[in-house]
């Protein structure tokens, strides 16, 4: 910020907080050591620390006290994060009539929890992801650029400390199902960044949707499968790549397995509405699974739906009609048979259940796709707000009031944060390096207007392309572009 907008005496201001204060946490005991945040939290740090010290002391009573009436376990976490989903898009009934689609099953989470308005991801797939996983801005781990078509080669770096590393060093089962979408490395698979067991594509939804012969019919892509080679100028034959990993398992310390495709067997949008399914039900599984084990745990379930290249279903089952509204609905359905798995099996009271976008809507896909910026301006892809401020939900029956909506601003990478102090691990947060999310545990636990930032730093892959302060925002010129 600073580096950007020399003249503006705040962001100096806020450069000499943080070199104040990061002269402390050198001096200070390795294990006394303070997490490393940015800048700006200095700032409210600084007129808050008196109020924030004790808010804590009330919320680690509290904390203690739910851990001693859940026989000693921390709460499970089960965080499902939807692709490609703006604020509204979902889980607001007058909205959805609106939209012409149904998410009745969100809705009721909602209900049951609380509704976040502000909460803001970075804007594209692989950034958001990365943020929530290591709590840093994308672009401080190399994951600001999110890769489209295989290979990649390139991944979530080993020596990131993860919030599956954390919650699995606080005694938490961790299980990943669904999109990963964090690199094709070895040490960027999720059973090499702290799960014990995960089921994944190894890229994208891309690679099964958008690069088949159905979608070059459909004209959503041209060109690339065999039978789209021009056959009088397409000499070279070894040109597309045909042969890349798709849906795969393992486990923690093994090898991955690919599992659901045959040699030489064609992609069709079935394969991915089977690779879909498939989630779902080894979601389901996971949770009966983990919820039978002695361990607390953490379900990382990552759906590939809403998006949809193709339909989903061969009947229209919304108003909307849309293929993402289609599928929205869909997904729906499978939050609902999530969380009646969770009341089923008795373990609501100690399970947390976030449910979120991870950027703002596909609108590149229109108009087949459905999706527009209809709420507010923008797309994914961009730091407009309509590209970063997205749904979320969460339920945490007894600790969350019912119903509950809050307007404060919270960042993708607070969860991070957060969930470690949920598991009681805050202390395995590494201090070597800035961690961009603050402990948003308070707004969780006591509601509205206890939130912990005041704004948040929105990058456009590697350019800080905007700021959101309070109720003000301003969209930052590209380096070397004079705004006058
Ligand atoms: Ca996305």
């Amino acid at each position: 910020m600073e580096s950007q907008c020399p003249n503006n005496a705040l962001s100096l201001l806020i450069a000499a907080m943080a070199i104040y204060f990061s002269g402390f946490a050198i001096d200070a005991p390795a294990t006394a050591q303070p997490i490393q945040h940015d800048a700006e939290h200095y700032v409210l740090l600084h007129q808050y620390a008196d109020q924030w010290a004790a808010e804590d002391r009330e919320i680690d009573r509290k904390l203690a006290e739910l851990r001693e009436a859940n026989g000693g376990k921390p709460p499970n976490i089960v965080y499902i994060l939807i692709d490609d989903m703006a604020f509204g898009e979902y889980g607001m009934p007058a909205l959805d009539k609106v939209r012409g689609g149904r998410t009745p099953n969100i809705a009721e989470l909602a209900a049951e929890g609380l509704t976040f308005t502000r909460m803001y991801s970075e804007p594209i797939c692989t950034p958001t992801r990365a943020a929530f996983m290591t709590g840093r801005l994308a672009l401080r781990t190399g994951m600001h650029i999110t890769k489209v078509t295989p290979p990649e080669g390139v991944g979530l770096p080993g020596d990131e400390i993860t919030i599956a590393e954390l919650l699995s060093d606080a005694g938490y089962a961790t299980h990943h199902v669904g999109k990963w979408h964090l690199g094709d490395i070895k040490e960027s698979y999720p059973i090499n960044q702290g799960f014990d067991v995960a089921s994944f594509p190894m890229h994208n939804q891309v690679a099964f949707s958008f690069l088949t012969h159905e979608a070059e019919l459909e004209g959503l892509t041209t060109a690339f499968t065999e039978k789209a080679i021009d056959p009088d100028y397409g000499l070279d034959k070894t040109f597309r790549l045909y042969d890349y990993v798709l849906s795969v398992d393992g486990k923690k310390g093994g090898m991955l397995r690919e599992w659901g495709i045959e040699p030489g067997e064609e992609l069709t949008g079935d394969y991915y509405r089977k690779v879909n399914k498939r989630y779902q039900e080894q979601a389901l599984e996971a949770l009966r699974n983990l919820a039978a084990g002695d361990k607390p745990f953490f379900l990382n379930y990552w759906p590939q739906i809403p998006i949809a290249v193709l339909r989903e279903s061969n009947e229209f089952r919304t108003p909307n009609g849309g293929r993402m509204a289609d599928a929205m609905n869909i997904l729906d359905e499978y939050i609902g048979e999530l969380v009646d798995e969770i009341d089923q099996l008795g373990i609501a009271d100690n399970t947390i259940v976030m449910v979120m976008g991870d950027n703002g809507s596909f609108k590149q896909t229109m108009p087949e796709g459905g999706y527009t910026d209809w709420l507010f301006r923008g797309v994914k892809g961009q730091t407009l707000e309509g590209g970063v401020r997205v749904g979320a939900f969460a339920r945490w029956p007894g600790v969350i009031e019912k119903g509950s909506i809050v307007g404060d601003i919270i960042h993708v990478t607070d969860l991070y944060t957060t969930f470690a102090r949920i598991a009681g691990n805050t202390e395995g947060i590494p201090r070597d390096r800035v961690v961009d999310g603050v402990d948003q545990l308070p707004l969780l636990m006591t509601g509205d207007t206890h939130g912990r930032r005041d704004y948040v730093h929105l990058y456009e892959m590697n350019q800080l392309t905007a700021t959101v302060k309070q109720q003000m925002k301003i969209h930052w010129p590209p380096p070397s572009v004079n705004p006058a």
